[in-house]
């Protein structure tokens, strides 16, 4: 049971406006999740039934050798079925892997009143802030999470606003990883028959977002979400998470003997990295490849960290299926659209599946 002080409004009030979060509730003490988390039975996580996606990480060093075409069949296959892949020889220094985490847990481990200082509203910057769930205000059930979200626009602006336990290798994991980036979009975009110079690909990830996510332990993981059914509103996203595990794929179409809507859990693996196709390139794409539905389990033993990047188009980018990839599909099944106003409808709903790409579909 949730503290008795900490009912309807003033629990919603405790966690979301005055800045506890989940971490604040839990650590006065919880015997089971308050009715506000609890998640309507059909976006619950059955763990016992979980499929493993254990596919192998891709080997990223193998790009450019011998094997370089076999490995970009591999990264367009996963693209183009599941959405979601691993990758090893990312470029990402183990070490900064794991002062991500211990840094996520430094910062989530602070007294409230530390983090709230980022909530929005209290900030020093509009770039930064410290939240729970996605869209409280919206939301039925919320969802078991707390975050600090971190845009970049310069690294001078980071070193002075970006919180001081997680900013230099926030900052370190953003710049190793975009190299990645930039090679995987061109990969992928390759294989598509098209070819973008630099500045194409500057605007299609010009924004970039490091979030750090801290899931609480829960009393209840049967009955809540870390992170509810969604996909994610860019081009690619990178992501770290811990050994803890609790990352599910919703199956897009049946391979390798699981079904079409299965959900299939990404298992952690030392030093590797989580990738993800974003609703930008399902669009640029003309639906090739897949933007992948996924959620988060929470669990009764451990908190858990991830570190996502989100890579995102500039918001006057304008964005429509590729022209060479329509010419050759006879057929574009998204509309054009200034990127600011598919930003404005992704965060004014609550996680709502792949909804969010409603918004670019061709009627
Ligand atoms: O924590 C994870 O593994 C995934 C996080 C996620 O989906 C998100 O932050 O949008």
């Amino acid at each position: 049971m949730a503290p008795s002080f900490l009912d309807g409004n003033s629990l919603f009030n405790f966690v979301v406006r005055d800045g506890n979060g989940v971490k604040g509730m839990v650590d006065l003490g919880l015997s089971e999740v308050p009715e506000k988390y609890v998640q309507p039975p059909k976006e619950r996580i059955d763990k016992l039934n979980a499929i493993i996606h254990d596919n192998p990480p891709i080997d990223l060093s193998k790009l450019d050798g011998p094997d370089h075409d076999l490995v970009v069949d591999e990264i367009a296959r996963a693209a183009e079925t599941l959405g979601f892949f691993q990758v090893a020889n990312h470029g990402v220094p183990v070490d900064v892997l794991e002062s991500l985490k211990d840094a996520a847990n430094h910062f989530f481990g602070q007294p409230p009143e530390k983090k709230a200082a980022y909530r929005v509203g209290a900030s020093p910057s509009p770039s930064v802030k410290y939240g729970t769930s996605f869209v409280p205000e919206k939301e039925k059930a919320l969802e078991w999470k707390d975050y600090i979200s971190m845009l970049y626009t310069t690294d001078a602006e980071a070193h002075e606003y970006w919180p001081k336990e997680c900013k230099d290798v926030a900052l370190e994991y953003l710049r190793t990883s975009m190299k990645m980036v930039r090679k995987l979009l061109k990969v992928l975009i390759g294989k598509l028959g098209v070819t973008l110079d630099d500045s194409n690909i500057d605007g299609l990830i010009g924004l970039k977002i490091v979030n750090m996510n801290f899931y609480p332990t829960c009393p209840n993981p049967e009955l809540t979400v870390g992170v509810g059914r969604h996909s994610d509103m860019g081009v690619l996203t990178v992501l770290l998470q811990d050994g803890i595990g609790g990352l599910y794929v919703k199956m897009e179409e049946e391979i390798d003997g699981k079904r079409k809507g299965d959900w299939v859990e990404i298992p952690p693996v030392a030093g590797a990295l989580v990738i993800n196709v974003g609703d930008t390139l399902q669009i640029l794409s003309n639906g090739r490849y897949k933007s992948a539905e996924h959620r988060v389990r929470t669990t009764s033993t451990k908190s858990r960290v991830s570190i996502p990047i989100f890579t995102i188009p500039k918001p006057t980018e304008k964005i429509g299926p590729l022209p060479q990839v329509v010419e050759g599909d006879g057929v574009a099944r998204y509309r054009e659209f200034v990127f600011q106003e598919y930003m404005n409808n992704f965060f004014s709903n609550a996680h709502d599946g792949k909804k969010s790409l409603d918004f670019a579909k061709n009627i």
